[in-house]
């Protein structure tokens, strides 16, 4: 039961006193009262967050309830690098600057426009902050605290890993990286179901995950007019991907749209990747990607008998 006095933060007792659960455990949960219409902004921008999706109903709900709202100004500083974490970030508005410190200066490495979330690896890790994030607009953020991150979150993760861990080690893609690296992918990866014929990425849309295969096929299409002045497109299966197998890299490695589209053959699982955590982790596969986009540009000219569409994508 969940009784709300008034507006702040409460702190309720969840559960009886368990021995064999973590220290972390035995705090009580935090929870911010919400209105309706600020709960429904939150779930909004909550929607599409990687780390929340495998999430059950009643972790989300804590999750949810734990968050609360924080205005910013442009040119606020959100994280500075090699602070303590406090808070995990999700974006509900504002554009915010991402810096790395590279010989003793700030460089910008990225930046967040209007949806995503930040702030994740010193409370996954227990590190100190990796990069600083200035927001370069007014801004609306949903801060969750360490505390409540590290109970739900940090835990989700340890049973993802007991679940992925075989299946990412017989991934030929990710054999440049550690074990460490290949620890952190399964940190940032959900899994998202697809029923047969779902399609799944559109081609010519702008791009934001990366998927790899965990079960079932993926049919990869595109569309091409027949001739040059044909303005109906017929859409051709070009390939399958199958368990094991990745796409929609091409989009994240050529920051072009989407040059294909991908539906579901059956049932279909894949593990979904963001495009930061994909610039971040997946750097030293970049090589063995490179080779397959080679590959896609000799099929197509078997295939359409010119590569002009891809060289116009990975220009
Ligand atoms: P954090 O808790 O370390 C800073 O606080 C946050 O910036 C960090 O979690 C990430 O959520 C976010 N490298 C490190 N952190 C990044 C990066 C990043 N991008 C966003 N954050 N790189 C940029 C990759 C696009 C790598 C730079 C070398
Ligand atoms: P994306 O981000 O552009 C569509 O989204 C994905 O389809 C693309 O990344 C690739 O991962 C995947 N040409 C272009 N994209 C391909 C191809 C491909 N095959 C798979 N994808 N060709 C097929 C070569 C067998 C060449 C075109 C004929």
């Amino acid at each position: 039961m969940k009784v709300v006095l008034s507006a702040g933060p409460k702190f309720m007792c969840a559960e009886a006193f368990n021995p064999d659960e973590d220290e972390e455990d035995k705090e009580p949960l935090v929870t911010y009262p919400k209105t309706d219409e600020q709960r429904q902004r939150l779930q909004e921008a909550c929607r599409d967050i990687l780390l929340f999706k495998n999430l059950d109903p009643e972790e989300m709900s804590q999750v949810l309830d734990a968050m609360f709202e924080k205005f910013c100004t442009e040119g606020e500083h959100i994280i500075d690098q090699d602070d303590d974490g406090d808070n995990f970030y999700v974006i509900e508005s504002g554009t915010f600057n991402i810096f790395v410190k590279a010989d003793g200066a700030d460089k910008l490495v990225g930046c967040y426009d209007n949806r995503g979330s930040f702030g994740e690896l010193a409370l996954m890790y227990n590190t100190p902050r990796a990069a600083t994030i200035i927001a370069t607009s007014p801004g609306a953020l949903w801060c969750l605290d360490r505390l409540t991150f590290r109970r739900i979150i940090v835990k989700n993760n340890a049973k993802k890993r007991r679940l992925y861990e075989a299946f990412i080690e017989t991934l030929p893609l990710l054999t440049s990286l550690e074990l460490s690296e290949r620890m952190k992918v399964v940190d940032v990866i959900s899994s998202k179901a697809f029923s047969d014929s779902q399609q799944i990425i559109a081609q010519g849309d702008l791009a934001d995950c990366f998927y790899i295969v965990e079960s079932g096929q993926v049919r990869i299409t595109m569309k091409r007019s027949r001739t040059k002045k044909d303005q109906e497109e017929e859409e051709v299966d070009i390939a399958t991907c199958s368990r094991g197998q990745y796409f929609g890299e091409l989009a994240l490695v050529t920051n072009k749209p989407r040059a294909a589209s991908a539906y579901a053959v059956g049932s279909v699982k894949c593990l979904v990747m963001d495009v930061k955590a994909f610039e971040r982790l997946l750097g030293p596969c970049m090589d063995i990607m490179k080779r397959n986009i080679a590959n896609y540009e000799e099929q197509l000219v078997t295939l359409f008998g010119s590569s002009t569409e891809i060289e116009q994508q990975s220009a």
